[in-house]
């Protein structure tokens, strides 16, 4: 008999031996037993999961070991809390992680299997947007790789992104059913679901002679913990990532269904469930639905209540929790963690109010990745005191003790007062989330260089003076597992070769690779290694939307979410320009170099203009794309559905990397530093992270052009007025005439109408004041693309010495600054 304190009930079961008969074995197992299914009979779903089940059985002794050494060590860790994780596909990144690529292909091959196929099974969790999940996705790979303690803290959407179409050119979005088949990669844990409550009243009472309040809610919903391994790169470390499914409390409620209504008892149940349905698919751009608010406080919620009642023990001493965890909220999307975490120190675990308040300050940290005054948040008084009227009175009592503060330093200065209360009054009263959260945060930091600096001087400048040193930059990094390793294997090889394995977890060692810039033998190979990229995509965008990439052509690509403030209108300006060139007999065919345009961009489905500018983008590919006057030139390619699995096939095959936002928009980017690390070179402005890629791969090998932050900054204060540009600027007349006059909507002039009179007459992102340095900007790249060896030795530099951007290094930037903690065990 085995009692649990039995070394064999402590202690996980080994891993299966890593050897081709083990996985074999384990494989078959999986088959048989998990699916029910033996080879012979088995469909790719079956052995796809089977996979996945396996791979899972060799990480799994780790993860518990790792799991129990938490517990018993209780080491400082981050709670990472993001409303979002863009993590793409789990089966490549785990196999790598536990060093099994190669056993696995061969013990598949074995069983008749290819890897590649069950690879092609998975569908990708896009619980995400854009750069924002995609960021949190690498942090807790890096975390993980270093041996950090850390969970990361979301939602279960049961819905991710949705799966976009094209219809006559026209975005259509389809739900994403990403769990239609199961995931293989979750563990649900519904013994371990949570009570989340919403709405009802607060009151006060008279606890044993000391006035509390205390929230008397209406309804509630549970809060079903799903955990995810996060292994790190072969390092044996696994760390956890759990998200949050919500369910109703009861299945119906007896009471309503007993009155005989049993429809209202299932719609209840439906309105609950609801909460971790579907992913908003907004990016940088909040709606203010009360859904969007359930949501946030849902899986704060959960996660506040997670670290108290599981990963802590029953006696932790609550002053020391600064010692031992730190929230890191994602954008203001998690900030009403802040209130949460207060009404549990004082309502619940009766901490007086002002020591809750020292270690709350101490416990929160706060990462903002926007300049748009119209991304960030806030929630009107009214809706947010509906659903959680306790965290309103103790947001006002946060913003009082502020205020008096604000006071104190700077003297009744009443219109300064009114700028930093945490509570705006227009157009109706809110309370500002990035404010909550730069008050309750111990640092507040930016994503680059760029936007930190523009942070606190022009966003919050106020406070940054109330709060010196709060503000600081942690420029953005990119996992070199999944964006290089696992996505370019070719160009992995070539420097593996160079320099051996060590740059997969210190990737500033790619600096070796400058001196393989000169050896004409290495830009042979690293050339070789782009064409065969570009065959790759090639394949994979014939296979799956019928394209034809012409051989020999650059290839131009911008792939982002699509905003105007991204500026996809110059890109396609550009195209029209050369376009209308050619086939005006101004240029000579033979003076342009060949290239394939490649777009990728979904539009919030609410935002019209960007769904509009889809459409063009489309409608110019169908004309040009079908003009021989052009064929074997120009083309356009628009593959839909841009993810990270084609992000995976598409930057390593990039020549150049289109990063043309107008400055002081971009916070960063993240897209930018990949493509540089899979030696793309960059036509950029300067903004976000760009000017730190130029900076450091140097002027040389980079495309700068377009106005600065402070000369955007300039021209609207003198007045900007688009159609000057417009007047004086015959290339950029000419191709707006043409899109106006119906060449690319069969004559339909009014098809593309509001796009042309938005640029001439409003143009918030100046593309028009850009245009004709982008497209000079644009002669230099064809100029640069046509000596073919000079190009690569700055694609090989771009590689070289963009180490920096490396998600481990922003990592140790947090730890330094913000975490201070360690890597354990
Ligand atoms: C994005 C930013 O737009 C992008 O510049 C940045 O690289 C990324 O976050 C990661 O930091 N929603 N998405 C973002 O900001 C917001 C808000």
């Amino acid at each position: 008999h085995l009692h649990p304190t039995h070394p064999l009930a402590l202690a996980p079961v080994a891993a299966p031996p890593s050897t081709v008969d083990g996985f074999v074995r384990e494989f078959l197992l999986n088959l048989n037993s998990g699916r029910g299914v033996t080879l012979s009979n088995a469909s790719a779903t079956d052995k796809y999961f089977a996979l996945a089940h396996t791979v899972r059985d060799y990480l799994m002794a780790r993860w518990l070991e790792d799991l129990r050494r938490q517990r018993e060590v209780q080491d400082k860790g981050v709670a990472y809390l993001s409303a979002e994780y863009l993590l793409g596909r789990q089966l490549d990144n785990n196999l790598l992680a536990s060093g099994l690529s190669e056993i696995a292909e061969e013990a598949l091959a074995a069983c008749g299997i290819d890897l590649d196929v069950l690879r092609q099974q998975e569908v990708e969790p896009g619980l995400g947007n854009g750069g924002l999940g995609r960021l949190a996705a690498c942090f807790i790979d890096s975390l993980a790789t270093m041996g950090v303690p850390n969970v990361g803290y979301g939602i279960r959407y049961e819905y991710g992104i949705f799966r976009q179409t094209f219809v006559d050119g026209q975005q259509a979005e389809q739900p994403d059913a990403w769990l239609s088949l199961g995931s293989p990669w979750e563990f649900a844990h519904p013994e371990g679901a949570q009570t989340i409550a919403f709405g009802g009243h607060t009151e006060t009472y008279d606890d044993e002679g000391v006035p509390r309040s205390r929230w008397i809610p209406a309804w509630n919903v549970q809060a079903v913990p799903y955990n995810y391994m996060v292994p790190g790169y072969q390092n044996g470390r696994v760390n956890t990532l759990r998200l949050w499914s919500a369910v109703a409390t009861n299945s119906f409620d007896l009471r309503v269904f007993n009155s005989g209504d049993y429809e209202e008892a299932v719609r209840a149940q439906t309105y609950a469930e609801n909460i971790s349905k579907v992913l908003y698919p907004e990016d940088s751009t909040p709606q203010g639905k009360e859904l969007r608010l359930q949501q946030q406080y849902f899986f704060v919620a959960a996660s506040i209540r997670d670290v108290f009642d599981v990963m802590l023990p029953a006696d932790f001493e609550l002053t020391n929790l600064p010692e031992r965890i730190i929230f890191q909220l994602n954008d203001t999307h998690p900030v009403i963690a802040v209130p949460e975490f207060m009404r549990v120190l004082v309502d619940e675990k009766k901490m007086d109010w002002d020591a809750a308040w020292a270690v709350t300050q101490q416990c929160f940290a706060y990462t903002c990745h926007t300049l748009l005054p119209e991304a960030l948040e806030v929630w009107p008084v009214e809706l947010l005191g509906r659903l959680l009227p306790r965290h309103l009175e103790i947001i006002y009592r946060i913003n009082e003790d502020f205020l008096v503060a604000v006071r104190e330093k700077f003297g009744d200065d009443e219109m300064r007062i009114r700028d930093m209360s945490i509570i705006g009054e227009h157009p109706v009263r809110s309370v500002r989330m990035a404010y909550l959260a730069t008050v309750a945060g111990a640092k507040v930091n930016g994503v680059a260089e760029l936007h930190s600096q523009l942070l606190r001087d022009k966003v919050l400048p106020d406070f940054n003076e109330f709060y010196p040193g709060k503000f600081i930059n942690v420029t953005n990094g990119v996992t070199p597992r999944r964006f290089v390793r696992l996505s370019n294997p070719s160009l992995s090889g070539l420097i593996t070769d160079a320099l051996g394995t060590g740059w997969v977890t210190d990737l500033e060692r790619l600096r070796e690779l400058e001196a393989y810039a000169e050896d004409p033998e290495f830009r042979t190979q690293f050339a070789e290694v782009k064409a065969a990229n570009k065959r790759l995509l090639s394949d994979v965008l014939r296979e799956r939307d019928g394209f034809e990439v012409s051989d020999g052509h650059m290839l131009d690509v911008m792939v982002k979410r699509l905003h105007e403030y991204k500026r996809q209108m110059l890109k396609v300006l550009h195209i029209v320009t050369t376009y209308e060139g050619i086939i005006s007999g101004r240029v000579a065919v033979g003076d342009v170099q060949p290239r394939t345009f490649i777009f990728g961009a979904k539009a919030a489905p609410g935002y019209v203009m960007a769904k509009r500018i889809i459409h063009l983008i489309n409608a110019v590919g169908s004309v040009v794309n079908n003009d021989p006057r052009v064929e074997g030139k120009l083309k356009v390619l628009f593959p839909p559905n841009y993810n990270v699995t084609l992000a995976e096939r598409v930057i390593p095959a990039a020549d150049l990397s289109e990063q043309i936002s107008l400055a002081g928009k971009e916070a960063s980017g993240t897209g930018n530093m990949k493509f540089a690390l899979n030696g793309a070179l960059t036509i950029g402005t300067d903004d976000g992270a760009n000017v730190e890629i130029r900076e450091l791969v140097g002027d040389d090998n980079f495309f700068l052009f377009g106005m600065s932050e402070p000369e955007v900054e300039s021209l609207w204060a003198k007045g900007y007025k688009p159609s000057s540009f417009y007047n004086a600027d015959s290339g950029l007349r000419r191709s707006l005439d043409l899109i106006a006059a119906g060449a690319f909507s069969g004559g339909d002039r009014s098809m593309f109408e509001p796009i042309v009179s938005n640029l001439l007459y409003d143009d918030r992102f100046m593309v028009l004041a850009d245009y004709s340095a982008y497209i000079g900007a644009q002669a230099k790249v064809d100029a640069a693309y046509a000596d073919q060896d000079a190009w690569t030795r700055s694609a090989i530099l771009n590689v070289a010495r963009c180490g920096y951007f490396s998600s481990d290094r922003s990592m140790r930037d947090y730890i330094e600054r913000i975490w201070h903690t360690a890597p354990s065990f």
